[in-house]
């Protein structure tokens, strides 16, 4: 099934289109029917030639009802845009399109309707020009009249060829239905309709309402009026819930799949409208079917911060339309950069977030998220909308490879510093290290701890290097102080001898676990071998030696016998071309 939204000014033809299209009445009010014009958004379909199904969602065009147009439009990635003959371009034909273009809708059709009633030539040609400036682009034109009924096979025919256009629906992905009505059926309860964009859903599921977080369980499923057992993307659906009573769920709520969206009042986006100087300080946001004011604060000359009155569920790429209601006007379009951004405090903030944020453009960018946020649960990344591509360093923690190699050297400087001014006590709390690290949880610290640390009893310790003659201990220690940031750079033999480390030392210390030895006189931390794994894991596979060489800043001298080593413990495999690749990150 294909959605369409139809857009266009008041009293052009849109509902009467509908109408002749799908032999439906999109206008389902009383006093629509008595008025003549439409409301709230009305929902018809029909089969085309093709044998597909194309459902529209039809919309008011008086300016009063810009709010609904919103809604109906917010969640259905084609238009319709409707323009009378007679009457030409108009207000809100114009808003329409404006709406349209600030949600980054980028298929659609023209009909030019009426065209009993005048040469659809001069309407045409203007309306043409205008969406093509838009994000519809070029679109294909038809002249229609719902009173003859001409055109309509043409129009029918170009539906067809929109429909063909649509992108696949990702079957796999989360439900966001965002709900675009509600109300009760005798006997059955709430049901909730809405415009299924992605996923799937089935008789039986538990979903979740965005607005409370409350679980709800799908009592039954219609699609075209036909009960179902399950729906797939697109289409319009029907939900009745199980035990929902219907004041607890209505236009602008969505219902989710559990655990995989992040409902968030704060987020940062970029602008495609005014400078963000010039907004208002309070607007109304219109994403999905949902409208939320939201105060407004510029950060970079296009991106600002929006404090929404109540959360919503957003992602990373979620476009909206941003519309002052005093005036009446839709100020352009965001696509949202972040749901989860930083707290502004510290005076010089802002700007510096604007400086990050001009660096974002709403793609997801795994790499990026894990160098801003440093460190984050891998369930958090996936429901800001962004893919998780790493494998933990413990737990579900993924972290940013350079932040986490500094905090294991920070470990290794506390441990050593709480043991001058602790002499007596066998090793630091793994508590204390906790909040000297500032980390969240205990397991990081103890998955932070390398050998010849370790931890014994809830404390890390250093016993294997005390155990170490005095100054051969004293000589690693230094070898971790000017080398524990660049953990594949090996000391030169004649660095090594000056700093009282001769073959003789060299070998206690590797039998101590203090050291590393790749080859004779090529020594290095020993943790370089995890963090070299986690490294190489991240280029693409497989990758050659000099590949693996840049990645991590080291020389052939280092790099061969470490990749050799690393083939012999089973963490690369060395394939028939030379090339590798890795068997398995560490967890
Ligand atoms: N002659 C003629 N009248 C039309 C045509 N399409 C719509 N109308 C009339 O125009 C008025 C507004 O139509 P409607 O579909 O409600 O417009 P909407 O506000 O865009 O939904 C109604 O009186 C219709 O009967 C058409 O193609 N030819
Ligand atoms: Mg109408």
């Amino acid at each position: 099934m294909w959605v369409v939204a139809t857009a266009g000014h008041v009293d052009h033809g849109k509902s009467t289109l509908v109408r002749v299209l799908t032999g439906m009445e999109p206008d389902r009010w009383a006093e629509e029917r008595r008025r003549g014009m439409t409301i709230d958004l009305g929902f018809a379909w029909t089969t085309l030639p093709s044998g597909g199904t194309v459902a529209f969602v039809d919309v008011p065009g008086h300016e009063r009802f810009v709010p609904n147009m919103l809604a109906g439009v917010g969640p259905v990635p084609a238009a319709l845009v409707v323009v009378a003959a007679d009457e030409g371009w108009m207000p809100q034909s114009a808003e329409h399109l404006a709406a349209l273009d600030a949600l980054g809708v980028s298929y659609g059709l023209l009909a030019v309707t009426r065209a009993d009633l005048a040469d659809p030539g001069p309407a045409l040609a203007r309306a043409r020009a205008e969406i093509a400036a838009s994000s519809l682009g070029e679109v294909e034109a038809v002249a229609v009249s719902g009173a003859t009924g001409a055109g309509l096979p043409e129009l029918r025919a170009a539906l067809d060829r929109l429909g063909a256009r649509l992108p696949d629906p990702a079957p796999g992905a989360p439900v966001r239905l965002w709900v675009d009505r509600s109300f009760t059926i005798r006997g059955s309860g709430t049901v909730v309709t809405g415009t299924l964009g992605g996923g799937r859903v089935r008789v039986g599921d538990q979903l979740e309402l965005a607005a409370t977080g409350e679980p709800v369980r799908v009592r039954g499923l219609h699609a075209l009026n036909a009960a179902r057992g399950e729906v797939s993307a697109v289409s319009r659906v029907a939900v009745n819930l199980r035990g929902v009573p219907r004041d607890r769920v209505a236009r602008g709520d969505a219902l989710l799949t559990p655990g995989r969206f992040h409902s968030t009042d704060l987020v940062d986006v970029r602008l495609a409208c005014d400078p963000a100087a010039d907004l208002p300080a309070s607007l109304t946001l219109h994403v999905g079917s949902a409208a939320v004011p939201a105060g407004v604060r510029p950060l970079g000359p296009d991106t600002v911060r929006l404090r929404l009155a109540r959360p919503l569920p957003l992602l990373i790429g979620d476009r909206a339309a941003l519309r002052d209601p005093g005036r009446r006007h839709v100020a352009g379009g965001v696509t949202v950069l972040d749901v989860d951004p930083p707290p502004l405090r510290r005076r010089g903030a802002a700007a510096a977030r604007a400086g990050v944020l001009a660096g974002l453009d709403g793609r997801p960018d795994p790499a990026g998220e894990l160098r801003r946020r440093r460190l984050v649960r891998a369930g958090a990344l996936t429901r800001m909308g962004v893919p998780v591509t790493v494998a933990p360093v413990v737990g579900d923690w993924l972290a940013d490879p350079e932040h986490w190699r500094d905090l294991g050297v920070r470990l290794v400087a506390e441990v050593a510093r709480y043991a001058r001014a602790h002499p007596l006590e066998a090793g630091v709390p793994v508590d204390v290290l906790r909040r000297r690290l500032d980390l969240p949880e205990r397991a990081l610290v103890e998955a932070l701890v390398r050998p010849p640390l370790r931890v014994r009893s809830g404390r890390v310790s250093a016993a294997p290097v005390d155990a170490l003659p005095e100054p051969v201990a004293r000589a690693v220690e230094r070898v971790r102080a000017e080398y524990g940031d660049r953990p594949f750079v090996a000391p030169e033999a004649h660095h090594l001898a000056d700093l009282g480390l001769g073959p003789r030392e060299i070998g206690a210390a590797v039998r101590a676990g203090a050291l590393l030895r790749l080859a004779d006189n090529v020594v290095l931390l020993p943790g370089a071998l995890d963090d070299a794994v986690r490294v190489l894991a991240r280029l693409p596979q497989p990758f050659t030696l000099s590949a693996a060489r840049q990645a991590l800043a080291t020389t052939r001298r280092v790099a061969v016998p470490l990749l050799e080593l690393l083939d012999h413990r089973g963490a690369t495999r060395r394939l028939p071309d030379d090339a590798r690749e890795v068997v398995a990150p560490p967890g």
